[in-house]
C-alpha cells in the first residue's frame, strides 16, 4: 500500500509536474487559480506584458482593487484604469474598487476545495480555509503563473496542528492562530506547512478556519490549510456554490513533522504585543493599557460572522469617548448583509466610523494612531512604523476584545464584560451580487496606460567579479515594510524611479545621506550596492518593490543569518544575489563601508554550495569569511544573468 499523506502532500502531488516529492527537495506544481492585489498587480501584469503573454492559460484568474482605494492624486486611479483593462485584454476577472479585500471576495465568491491558488499577496493563504492550496508569491511568479509556468516551490514538511474540544464564549479563531504563533513563533519556519486536523475541525466554520490560514503568513509557513468537510459545504452552499465542493482530508496515518496539540476549550483571548505577530501574551496579563483607536476588519476579521458579533456586542451601547473605533466589513457581501439586517445601524448607533470594504489602515492608509498612543487592531500585522506613525504601539486582537477595548477604553479581556456572547449560525444563503466583478472581454481590447504607469524594471547580469560595498547593515526580524515602506508611498507601486527613493527609508537618520544617495554614491563608483542582515530577513509581504527598488539603486549582495521564503524569490527573481553567513561571528567584521569582493562569481558560486568571499575595511585591511547558499541550478542560472526581466 502506499504511503499514507497529508492533504497538503496530496494536493502537491495531484498537481506535480516536476521534481521530487520529499521534504526539501525543489517541486514544480500546476497552478489552477491566481489572484492579485492592485498594489502589486499592475507591476505584475506590466511583467506580464513584458513577457508577451496575450491570454492567461489558468483556470481562473482575478484581480482585486482593495489596497489603495484612497485616489489622492491620480496615480491610483491611473493604476485602476490601466488594471481594468489590461486584465479585459488578458483574459482575467477584475474585482471593482468598493467590492472588498482580496482574501475574503475570493473566498466568498472563487475559491474551490483542492485547487491550487497562487497571490501576489502574502496573505493568499486564506483560501486554505476551503481546503485550497494557497500560496503567496511575487508579482512576476504570479504573472508566469498567469502564463501557464508550473510554480516552484520547496516541497514541504508539513506541521500538524492537531484541534481538540471547542472554544469557549469570547474566544475565537484569532486567538486560535495566536497561540500557533506563540509556539512556532514568526521565524524560522521556511520550507514547512501547517494543517489542522482533529475532532476540533468541525467545531470551526470556515470564516474561522478563514482566519486562522490568513494569519498563517505571519508564522512564514508556505502555506496553512484545513480539511474540506460538511462546513465547507455548508459555506460554499451559502454562496451558491456547493457544486464545487468535494470532501477532502489528509489519509489515516498520515505522518508530519510535528505535531501540535491544541485544546480549543482551554484558550482564553490573546494579544500580539508591539512589534511583532509572534509576541503573544494573554489579553489579561495587560488587560487595562488606555487605548487611543480599535479598529475591526483587515482580510484577517472582516468576514459576516466577526462583524455581527460586534453589532450584536455594540447594539444599544456606546464606544467609549476615550478612543475612536473604525470598522470595515471585509467586502460589499459582508457590507449589504450587514445594512439589510440593522447591524450596520446598530454600529453606527455606537458612534463607530464606518470605512470602506478595503485594507485601508491595515496598509496605512489613513487612521494612524496619535503619537505615544496605543492601537488595538484586529489585523494580522503590528510591525514598527506599518500605522504610519513613528515608533506606533500597536496590539493585534481577536474582534471580541477589539470590541469589548471599544467599550471600555482600555485593553479588555472580553471575558469580563459582563454580556451574553452573542450565537453564531452560519446564513443558508449569502446576498450574492456579482456586478462589481467584470468578466474579461471575448477579445483583446485596448490596454490604457496613463502617464503616471512605468516600464516594468530591467536588470543586467551579475558581474563575474562582485565587488560590493555594504550600504546598510540590520539587526534580525527586517520586513518588508522596513525595505520598502507602503503607507503614504503605496501610490507610487507603479513607478519605480519615485517609490526607490524610500528604500529603507526607517533607517534614515536626519542631516545624513539616505539609502537611496548612499546607493547611488556607491553606483557612480562603478560598485554594486551590498546589504548586511540578521534573522529571518524578508518577514511579511510578498511585495516585489522590496527586491525591485534596491535593485533598481544598484543593490547586487544581501548576505543574512536566514532569509524569508517570498523575499528569496524576489531577489533571485530581480538578479539580486542572497547568501547566508556560515558563522554568525563573521557577521562582527562587516560595518556599512565595508566591501564584499567574490572573484569568479560564476565558478565559484555553486548551488547549495559555500565560497569564500574577501572583505575590504574602509582603512584597507583584508580578510576573508565563508558565505553558503541554497540556490538551486535554475536559481544560480537565473540571478547571474540578473533576474529574469533582462537588458
Ligand atoms: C501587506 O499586508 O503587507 C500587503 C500590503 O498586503 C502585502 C502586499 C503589498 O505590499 O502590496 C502582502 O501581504 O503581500
Ligand atoms: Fe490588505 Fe492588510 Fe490583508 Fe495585506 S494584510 S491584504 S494590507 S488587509
Amino acid at each position: 500500500m502506499s504511503k499514507p499523506l497529508t492533504l497538503i502532500e496530496k494536493i502537491i502531488r495531484s498537481h506535480l509536474v516536476e521534481g521530487e516529492c520529499e521534504a526539501g527537495k525543489e517541486v514544480k506544481i500546476r497552478i489552477d487559480q491566481t489572484l492579485c492585489q492592485d498594489a502589486t498587480g499592475t507591476m505584475a501584469f506590466l511583467e506580464l506584458e513584458a513577457m508577451g503573454v496575450d491570454r492567461v492559460k489558468t483556470e481562473l484568474s482575478v484581480q482585486y482593487i482593495d489596497h489603495n482605494t484612497l485616489q489622492i492624486g491620480p496615480e491610483n486611479p491611473n493604476d485602476h484604469i490601466y488594471l481594468q483593462s489590461v486584465c479585459s485584454a488578458k483574459g482575467v476577472h477584475f474585482s471593482r474598487p468598493g467590492n472588498g479585500i482580496c482574501h475574503q471576495v475570493h473566498l466568498e465568491r472563487f475559491g474551490v476545495p483542492g485547487k491550487t491558488l497562487l497571490g501576489s499577496d502574502s496573505h493568499t493563504p486564506t483560501g486554505g480555509g476551503i481546503s485550497m492550496l494557497a500560496m503567496g508569491a511575487g508579482g512576476l511568479d504570479v504573472a508566469m503563473a498567469m502564463a501557464g509556468v508550473p510554480f516552484k516551490l520547496t516541497y514541504p514538511r508539513v506541521v500538524g496542528i492537531r484541534l481538540t474540544g471547542k472554544l469557549q464564549p469570547w474566544v475565537s479563531a484569532k486567538d486560535v492562530i495566536l497561540k500557533v504563533l506563540s509556539i512556532l513563533g514568526s521565524q524560522g519556519n521556511v520550507g514547512t506547512a501547517a494543517e489542522y486536523f482533529g475532532p476540533g475541525v468541525a467545531t470551526l466554520s470556515v470564516p474561522e478556519r478563514a482566519t486562522i490560514t490568513n494569519m498563517g503568513a505571519e508564522l512564514g509557513v508556505t502555506s496553512s490549510i484545513f480539511p474540506s468537510d460538511e462546513a465547507t459545504k455548508a459555506f460554499l452552499d451559502a454562496e451558491g456554490r456547493g457544486d464545487c465542493w468535494q470532501p477532502l482530508a489528509a489519509d489515516e496515518g498520515a505522518v508530519y513533522s510535528r505535531i501540535i496539540d491544541i485544546d480549543l476549550s482551554k484558550l482564553e483571548p490573546l494579544a500580539a504585543c508591539p512589534s511583532n505577530p509572534g509576541n503573544v501574551k494573554p489579553v489579561a496579563e495587560i488587560a487595562g493599557l488606555p487605548v487611543s483607536q480599535v479598529l475591526i476588519g483587515s482580510c484577517t476579521n472582516s468576514s459576516l460572522k466577526d462583524m455581527r458579533m460586534v453589532a450584536k456586542v455594540l447594539a444599544g451601547r456606546h464606544v467609549s469617548d476615550k478612543l475612536s473605533l473604525g470598522i470595515a466589513p471585509g467586502s460589499r457581501q459582508v457590507l449589504r448583509m450587514l445594512g439589510e439586517e440593522g447591524s450596520l445601524a446598530e454600529m453606527v448607533g455606537a458612534g463607530c466610523r464606518i470605512l470602506e470594504s478595503a485594507c485601508g489602515p491595515c496598509i496605512g492608509q489613513g487612521f494612524s494612531p496619535a503619537s505615544g498612543t496605543i492601537s488595538v487592531r484586529t489585523f494580522n500585522r503590528n510591525f514598527l512604523n506599518r500605522t504610519g506613525t513613528k515608533n506606533d504601539q500597536c496590539y493585534l486582537v481577536s474582534p471580541e476584545t477589539a470590541v469589548a477595548t471599544a467599550l471600555t477604553g482600555k485593553l479588555t479581556d472580553p471575558r469580563t464584560l459582563g454580556i451574553e456572547y452573542p450565537k453564531w449560525e452560519m446564513p443558508e444563503h449569502f446576498v450574492i451580487d456579482d456586478a462589481m466583478v467584470l468578466p474579461p472581454a471575448k477579445e483583446p481590447g485596448e490596454i490604457i496606460r496613463l502617464e503616471t504607469i512605468g516600464e516594468p524594471p530591467v536588470c543586467t547580469p551579475l558581474p563575474d567579479r562582485l565587488e560590493a560595498e555594504v550600504l546598510l547593515k540590520t539587526g534580525d526580524k527586517i520586513t518588508t515594510d522596513h525595505i520598502m515602506p507602503a503607507g503614504a508611498y503605496l501610490k507610487y507601486r507603479s513607478n519605480i524611479p519615485r517609490y526607490s527613493r524610500f528604500v529603507f527609508e526607517c533607517f534614515n537618520e536626519a542631516g545624513k545621506p539616505s539609502f537611496a544617495e548612499r546607493a547611488e554614491a556607491v553606483k557612480a563608483k562603478g560598485l554594486a550596492g551590498a546589504v548586511v542582515g540578521g534573522l529571518s530577513f524578508g518577514q511579511g509581504s510578498s511585495r516585489e518593490h522590496a527586491a525591485i527598488c534596491p535593485m533598481y539603486l544598484g543593490v547586487r549582495l544581501l548576505v543574512a543569518r536566514s532569509i524569508e521564503r517570498i523575499l528569496y524569490a524576489n531577489y533571485i527573481n530581480f538578479g539580486i544575489l542572497p547568501l547566508l553567513f556560515k558563522d554568525e561571528a563573521d557577521l562582527d567584521k562587516i560595518t556599512e563601508g565595508t566591501r564584499i569582493v567574490i572573484d569568479n562569481l560564476r565558478e565559484k558560486l555553486q548551488p547549495g554550495g559555500t565560497l569564500t568571499a574577501k572583505l575590504v575595511q574602509k582603512d584597507g585591511t583584508e580578510s576573508e569569511i565563508s558565505l553558503a547558499n541554497t540556490l538551486s541550478k535554475e536559481d544560480k542560472e537565473t540571478v547571474l544573468k540578473g533576474g529574469r526581466l533582462v537588458l
